[in-house]
């Protein structure tokens, strides 16, 4: 599915603002299906407030009803659309995400479906339009996480009544991190000609110099034969036209390419040509960076030299807006990533927004794609609903984000149970699917925090990758088993396999500007401690297998409410609002001597 880009045969028109709302209190959940609430506009089926689309609208009021709530809200704003859109034109309306489940409606009418919080949606509506007046589109959107979705959850009520009220429940989920709903991404409309072009595929290798680009284009629409007219040319970064062709499919050769780099690695980052391709009158112009990725037993290689990965893991997570997509806030992200020197991130534990990965591709910050599988922690996980709902979710990601230079590696799920025989044939098919789906052929891995002895899925993957808590978790307060204890897992993972190793999470909780000497539990000391404890063991194993690094987390976030969670996770570099902890300057001083070959 191509990201919307406005063009000479394309226009958009964002969706994005105020919209009224409304939660679906009723003791059933369902008063909105049994009244209809589509039929007209929510402000004739009973009272709205004002909810900003995108955001969560969890943090948004001060009623703990709603920042809590678990079931089917409902969203609606009306728009126009220009007269000239009516004519030889498609109209598509696209929720970049809303999590999780969500029913759409134009003008009343019934026009999508779609399971799964992080991925893009999209429906030509332009038989349900108006032209001549306004038009109404509704939405309803269910955060309600089930064994079979992803990340999987279960909603437990209590029976009880002498210790409950009447029908209390709970969702119980298996994540770290607070099912923030709603509409987290832009909502738009965007128009193609009638035939258009509905996909393009990017692949890209290097030979003695020159970077072959093989291209594929895929119609859709009216007539769409194969056999059209096209031009397909390559820009530069500077819009200067470096390779041309005529044909739909075929290969551009660029002589001395300018390669993508990550950041780190060279001086020009995230170097980004643009492939234009011009079609029975639509054109669209696709982004695409010219590099290659390789695995093997020892090195992960980037255009054939070895890469570090100097990583954090991040949320999409910030005060008042959730998950909600703002762009302040992203470019705040990516200056602070640049000033930490990381060069790589993982996209814990769900796919980010586009307009992210836009900014990852541009920096030059590679990125570990993950898919929303985290806490596939039971046996009723992993049955044959949700076993074709992950392949699914696997397809729709690759589909958004193949084209992606900064995509690195797929990540299929975050410390899923493993350890137990039912994950052996699940991830098995799960990990062959997604590399049938990826045509650029990248590594596979899945996170594990199951100890080798353990483990039945990492035999499957390209690179291993683990998240270790030593003297946290276990051993809480002693960093002195940390060398033992991590070395003893390097060393047993790479007796059963030869592949490299990335450590994807670890981190230690720190309430900024508590201090304790000597370091205690919770203090900037004990972090900072912590982190350089790891990074000893690191700086052995980095001469050999270990081929990246990555703090947990970026920054702090929030979580569900819970014993170990002080207004929630707090193990980050930097405060929720982006400040730095003492622990990013140990991190910063690292990142930049690694980079700087120390
Ligand atoms: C983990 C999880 C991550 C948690 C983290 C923690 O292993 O992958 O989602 O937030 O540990 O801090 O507990």
């Amino acid at each position: 599915m191509l990201y919307p880009r406005d063009s000479e045969s394309r226009e958009s028109k964002l969706l994005d603002g105020i919209w009224h709302f409304r939660a679906d209190m009723s003791p059933t959940r369902t008063k909105g299906f049994d009244e209809k609430w589509w039929k007209g506009s929510l402000l004739e089926s009973g009272a709205v407030i004002d909810m900003p689309v995108p955001a969560s609208y969890n943090d948004i009021t001060e009623e703990k009803a709603l920042r809590d709530f678990v079931g089917w809200v409902w969203y609606d704003r009306n728009f126009y659309v220009p007269p000239a859109w009516s004519k030889n034109r498609r109209v598509v309306l696209r929720f970049d995400s809303a999590h999780y489940n969500s029913i759409v409606w134009v003008n009343g009418k019934q026009l999508m479906e779609h399971n799964g919080g992080h991925l893009p949606f999209e429906a030509d509506v332009s038989s349900a339009l108006r032209f001549d007046g306004p038009n109404r589109v509704t939405i309803t959107v269910n955060n309600t996480l089930t064994p079979t979705t992803l990340p999987p959850g279960e909603i437990k009520y209590q029976k009880d009544t002498s210790r409950y009220p009447k029908g209390y429940f709970t969702q119980v989920l298996q994540m770290d991190f607070f099912n923030y709903a709603g509409i987290h991404r832009h909502v738009r409309l965007y128009t193609t000609p009638r035939k258009y072009i509905d996909d393009i595929t990017i692949l890209t290798i290097v030979l003695e110099n020159k970077g072959h680009v093989k291209y594929t284009v895929i119609l859709g629409g009216e007539g769409s034969s194969g056999e059209d007219s096209a031009r397909i040319s390559a820009l530069d970064a500077t819009g200067r036209e470096v390779a041309v062709s005529s044909a739909l499919n075929g290969t551009l050769v660029i002589p001395n390419p300018n390669l993508w780099w990550p950041s780190g690695m060279n001086d020009t980052v995230g170097y980004q040509y643009t492939l234009v391709v011009n079609c029975s009158g639509d054109v669209y112009r696709q982004p695409f960076g010219i590099r290659t990725v390789q695995v093997t037993e020892n090195t992960f290689l980037i255009n054939n030299k070895p890469f570090y990965c100097q990583g954090v893991a991040k949320h999409e997570d910030s005060d008042i807006r959730g998950k909600g997509l703002d762009y302040s806030l992203i470019t705040k992200d990516f200056n602070m990533l640049r000033w930490l020197g990381v060069n790589c991130i993982r996209t814990s534990h769900y796919p980010y927004a586009e307009e992210i990965m836009s900014l990852a591709d541009q920096q030059g910050v590679a990125v570990i794609d993950e898919s929303p599988g985290v806490g596939i922690k039971h046996q009723n996980n992993m049955g044959p609903k949700s076993l074709q709902h992950h392949k699914n979710v696997m397809s729709e990601m690759i589909r958004r984000d193949k084209n992606r230079p900064s995509v690195i590696m797929w990540s299929v799920a975050n410390e899923p149970a493993s350890n137990i025989p039912a994950a052996e044939s699940y991830f098995k098919s799960v990990i062959e699917h997604t590399r049938s789906q990826d045509p650029a052929n990248r590594p596979v891995t899945f996170v594990s925090d199951v100890v080798f002895e353990k483990d039945r899925v990492v035999q499957f993957v390209d690179v291993v990758c683990m998240n270790r808590y030593y003297a946290w978790y276990g051993d809480p307060g002693h960093l002195e088993v940390i060398h033992l204890q991590l070395q003893r897992e390097f060393e047993g993972f790479r007796s059963k396999l030869k592949k490299p190793i990335i450590v994807t999470e670890y981190g230690a909780d720190t309430i900024p500007g508590l201090h304790r000497e000597p370091s205690f539990m919770f203090s900037e000391e004990y972090q900072v401690g912590f982190l350089q404890e790891y990074h000893k063991v690191f700086d052995n194993a980095r001469k050999n297998y270990l081929v990246g690094e990555m703090v947990w987390n970026f920054a702090d976030f929030m979580t569900v409410q819970g014993v170990t969670r002080v207004v929630g996770n707090k193990k980050g570099l930097l405060t929720r609002q982006r400040q730095p902890k003492h622990a990013a300057f140990t991190i910063r001083d690292r990142y930049y001597a690694l980079a700087a070959g120390q």
